[in-house]
Parts: C-alpha cells; sequence; structure tokens
C-alpha cells in the first residue's frame, strides 16, 4: 500500500507541465514581471530570503516597479515562492526548469566524452584546467607570451597574468588591459578571456586586425581575476558572485570585487554589509585581488591606453561612470566608440547589444573597476557584458560560446583599433 502510495506520487511529479507553477522536483529560474512599488517591496524580500539566489538586478536595492526580475529558487522553495507571487498577482515565467541538469552538461569533462566535436574553447574549465592552460600556451607561444604572476587571492592562489606581443620590436609600446572572472559565476567571462588569447595567437600575421593590435600594443590578460570564488562555483555553489575572504564582524563570506575599488568607494548602489552580494568590503582595495590589478595599473598607467572587464550577462557595452550620473569628460568619444562595436555586432551577428555610460545603461554602482582606471588616468575604460538577456543568463550552455565570444571579439577589435589611431604617439 505504501509502495503504491510512493508510486502515484511519483507518476504525478512526471505529470506537472514543465511550466510547473506549484512543485518541481528541480531548481528553477524565474522570470518575474514587477509592476508596483508594492510588488517591488514583495520581491525584495522574497529575493532576500528562502534560500534563492537573485540574477537579475544584482541586488535587491536595484528592484523598482517595471523591473523584470531573474531568481534562482531551489526546488524545495518553489512551492512556498510561487505561492507568494500568486498572493501578490506578481505573474512569472520559468526561464530554467531544471538547472542541475544544465550545470552537470557544464562541468562535465567534455575530453572523456567522444561524442563530443567541440574545441577546448568551446567549453568550460575547471581553475585547475585553466592554470594548465595558462602554462602551456606560454610553452607553446615563447616569443609572443609572457607570463607574470602579479599577486595571490585571499586563499592564496596565484594570479597570473599573460602578456602577448607581436614579433616586431618597437619602442615605447602602449598596452591593452583585459581581466576576465571577476565575479565568479560568470563562467563566459573567462571563457572568453581564454577564447582572447587563443585567437590572437592563432591569427597573428594572418588576421589584418590582430596583427596591427599586437604589433601596436602589448595586451595583458588576467583570465581568472577571482580564482577563488571561481572554485567555489564548481565545487560548491554554482551561484556565487563575491570572492572568499572572511570577515571579522560577520559569518559571511565574500566581497564584491567590482565594489572594491577606490571610485566614490561603497556609496549609495554598494552595501558595507558581508552578507550582501554588493558587499564593498572594509575599505577600498582591502581584497588582495583587488589590490593586486590596482597596483598592476598603477605601475603601467603610462603604457595602459585601454582598460576592459569582462561580465556577464545582459549584453551591454558600458563606460563611466558607474559610480556618478556624471558625464565623463570625453563621453562623447566613449559612446561613439561602443555605439559603432555595437553597430557591427548587430550587422555581423544579429545580436543587440546597449551601449552607454554604465549608471543610466545598467544601475549606480560605486567602486567598478573600469571606474577606478578611467580616474587613475585610463580614458578609454569599458565594461563588456556578455550573452546573454536571461534565456540562460549565467548558465550560458557551452554550444553558445563560440557564438559570444566571436561577438565580443568583434566589438573589442573595433574598440581597440580606434584607440590605436587615437593614441598614436607623437613624433
Ligand atoms: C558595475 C560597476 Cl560598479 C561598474 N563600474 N561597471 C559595471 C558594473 C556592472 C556589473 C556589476 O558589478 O554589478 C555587472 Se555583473
Ligand atoms: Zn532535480
Ligand atoms: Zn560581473
Amino acid at each position: 500500500m505504501k509502495a503504491l502510495l510512493i508510486w502515484a506520487v511519483l507518476l504525478n511529479f512526471y505529470k506537472l507541465p514543465k511550466t510547473g507553477d506549484c512543485a518541481s522536483t528541480h531548481d528553477q529560474v524565474l522570470s518575474i514581471q514587477v509592476t508596483t512599488h508594492q510588488q517591488a517591496d514583495i520581491v525584495r524580500n522574497i529575493s532576500s530570503q528562502y534560500e534563492t539566489v537573485l540574477w537579475s538586478p544584482t541586488s535587491p536595492e536595484y528592484i523598482g516597479a517595471h523591473t523584470e526580475v531573474h531568481l534562482f529558487v531551489p526546488a524545495n522553495k518553489l512551492g512556498t515562492v510561487t505561492d507568494l507571487l500568486q498572493t501578490h498577482l506578481l505573474t512569472h515565467q520559468v526561464l530554467l526548469d531544471n538547472t542541475e541538469d544544465l550545470i552537470e552538461m557544464q562541468t562535465r569533462n567534455e575530453s572523456s566524452d567522444p561524442r563530443s566535436s567541440a574545441s577546448y574553447y568551446e567549453r568550460y574549465h575547471s581553475l585547475e584546467d585553466i592554470y594548465y592552460w595558462i602554462n602551456k600556451t606560454a610553452q607553446d607561444y615563447p616569443d609572443m607570451v609572457k607570463v607574470t604572476l602579479i599577486g595571490s587571492s585571499y586563499e592564496k592562489r596565484p594570479l597570473y597574468v599573460l602578456k602577448l606581443s607581436g614579433r616586431q620590436e618597437r619602442a615605447e609600446k602602449r598596452a591593452i588591459w583585459i581581466d576576465c572572472g571577476i565575479h565568479a559565476r560568470e563562467w563566459i567571462s573567462p571563457a572568453f578571456c581564454l577564447w582572447f588569447v587563443q585567437y590572437s595567437l592563432n591569427f597573428y600575421n594572418l588576421n589584418n586586425d590582430i596583427t596591427e593590435m599586437l604589433n601596436s600594443m602589448d595586451i595583458y590578460v588576467l583570465p581568472v581575476m577571482n580564482p577563488d570564488g571561481y572554485k567555489y562555483t564548481w565545487t560548491t555553489n554554482r551561484m556565487w558572485r563575491k570572492n572568499r575572504s572572511l570577515s571579522k564582524e560577520s559569518n559571511c563570506v565574500g566581497t564584491d570585487l567590482n565594489r572594491n575599488f577606490d571610485a566614490n568607494w561603497c556609496t549609495k548602489g554598494a552595501s558595507n554589509r558581508p552578507c550582501d552580494e554588493i558587499y564593498c568590503g572594509q575599505f577600498p582595495e582591502s581584497e588582495p585581488e583587488a589590490e593586486a590589478v590596482a597596483n598592476f595599473l598603477r605601475s603601467h598607467k603610462d603604457s595602459v591606453k585601454l582598460y576592459l572587464s569582462i561580465h556577464s550577462y545582459g549584453q551591454m557595452l558600458l563606460f563611466p561612470y558607474s559610480c556618478s550620473n556624471e558625464e565623463v569628460p570625453n563621453h562623447a568619444e566613449l559612446f561613439e566608440l561602443v555605439q559603432e562595436a555595437a553597430m557591427k555586432v548587430r550587422r555581423y551577428y544579429r545580436n543587440n547589444y546597449k551601449y552607454g555610460a554604465s549608471a543610466k545603461t545598467i544601475y549606480l554602482a560605486p567602486g567598478g573597476s573600469d571606474d577606478w582606471a578611467y580616474n587613475l588616468g585610463i580614458h578609454y575604460s569599458f565594461t563588456f557584458e556578455l550573452e546573454d538577456r536571461g534565456r540562460y543568463g549565467f548558465l550560458l550552455p557551452p554550444s553558445l560560446i563560440s557564438k559570444a565570444c566571436n561577438e565580443a571579439l568583434l566589438a573589442l577589435k573595433s574598440i581597440a583599433l580606434r584607440v590605436i589611431q587615437k593614441t598614436q604617439p607623437q613624433p
């Protein structure tokens, strides 16, 4: 009898529609349409409870009336959460109805899967794989790649930067900086850094744009700025964003590295509560990862002309300021650069990227690396938010890596070539 009952229950679970509103056996990501201020209050409340993880916007305080909210909800809380939504007349769709399967797909070791035809660069890689790849790449291209250690993470993992250079020696070389993986769960970001390095090395002297870029500029690439967080997303919690530093006054772990830089540090748009996703840390550059990058840029600020930070998701090309609604002095120039880049992505990949100053395009957010780099004197400073718009969000399937990277590469080349023209050394 008991067995029969269990059997009946199981059967009913399988019969639930895919968009199952009540109970699901799987963790899901919901898209919730907020239309009133009261509803915003409710969703802000839900998103900070029930073991949910807010995907978009990044923090409850960014939720207002007319916000589309993407929320990860664990299976055992789906009933409670969807009931609450219904009670408050909030409509929602299921964006992802089984995140466990998606995560499993992304972490499977495809090299042991003979059916997979995807290249190394069309897969996600563990931190250990990426360290191995850095070493191997430097060995394979000894005349074009140098690896330097710029510091170490909170848990003492090395922060390696690859310096790519063309084979033409030029005096007073200008430089580009690119960092990936500030935020642990944004896996497409480190994947892009690997993609970019491999593409540059393969197409040097084959593709004119890449050849010109590498002959005129050294390119510094930091593939994983937040190795502790990245590691944690592979072992423990795929939704983790911050680094893994412990705080004295709280049991909560992690600081948002993109709120830890000295640009209107910890004002509106950041949080001083260690449990929050946008916790700014104890003081500017309190985190070893942010400090290492800041130190490197301070000591290379005369040569670095272009700063680029890679994030996901949302499809946006952003420039300073995030930390203020003020326009930077060369706003019009930066706007033209991202507009042209977005136009090319639209033309060649039929994909729309939003573009503009961060504070107006995404949200007011202080303490970001791009704003800090700008104020240091790197007046071509950008943050890219790669694919997608929320269909898969942070769980972008491996099959979509190549398109996401190719279009970002096109945008990068477009901007970099313009910056090369604009910063031509005066004879
Ligand atoms: C945030 C800041 Cl503070 C900035 N300067 N530029 C871009 C962003 C957006 C990313 C963030 O850290 O919230 C999106 Se993942
Ligand atoms: Zn499941
Ligand atoms: Zn990010």
